[in-house]
């Protein structure tokens, strides 16, 4: 089993100011699409939270994206990731969750009212949970209809406690 990888989707390299549609059972380096469709979005099309790119967890329907990893059973662990939402089209507050082995562990909305592809006006979002076995898998799911999504980048997994990531 591999470590936690690539939380912000930059490989494979999408199309420069433009974006790629990956379906459910397709794969974005170490994630998969779990089901529906989303939207890799390439350098320059819009702000990325970190390094160039992004996912749009709607193509033209909602879609998942999910990766399995090492883990230690009983160890603590906390997810960072940064939250935005497709500004170019409603509805305007889009919603998703996150999740655990395939469970809901956290339900996430950002209203995208006021924002651009420039000025995306990513937030840090953060879960945390015990790891079960020695793989887990994390998620992140849209809720919305539609085609415009969620936008997730820069997910971390950090082993906490002791330590100041607040919980
Ligand atoms: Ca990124």
């Amino acid at each position: 089993m591999s470590r936690f990888d690539d939380g912000s989707f930059e490989y494979p390299a999408a199309p420069a100011n433009a974006f790629t549609t990956v379906t459910a059972g397709q794969s974005i380096g170490p994630w998969k699409v779990t089901s529906g469709a989303v939207d890799l979005i390439g350098a320059g099309f819009w702000q990325a939270a970190e390094g160039e790119q992004s996912v749009d967890l709607n193509a033209a329907q909602p879609g998942a994206v999910a990766q399995t990893f090492a883990t230690t059973a009983g160890q603590k662990y906390t997810v960072t990731y940064s939250l935005a939402a497709n500004p170019e089209g409603g509805p305007a507050v889009k919603t998703g969750r996150v999740l655990l082995d395939g469970q809901n562990i956290q339900d996430f909305s950002f209203d995208s009212t006021g924002k651009s592809r420039p000025a995306m006006g990513y937030v840090t979002r953060q879960v945390t949970f015990v790891a079960r076995a020695a793989s887990t898998t994390i998620g992140f799911a849209s809720t919305v209809a539609g085609a415009y999504g969620p936008v997730i980048d820069d997910v971390g997994v950090h082993t906490c406690c002791p330590c100041s990531c607040g919980k």
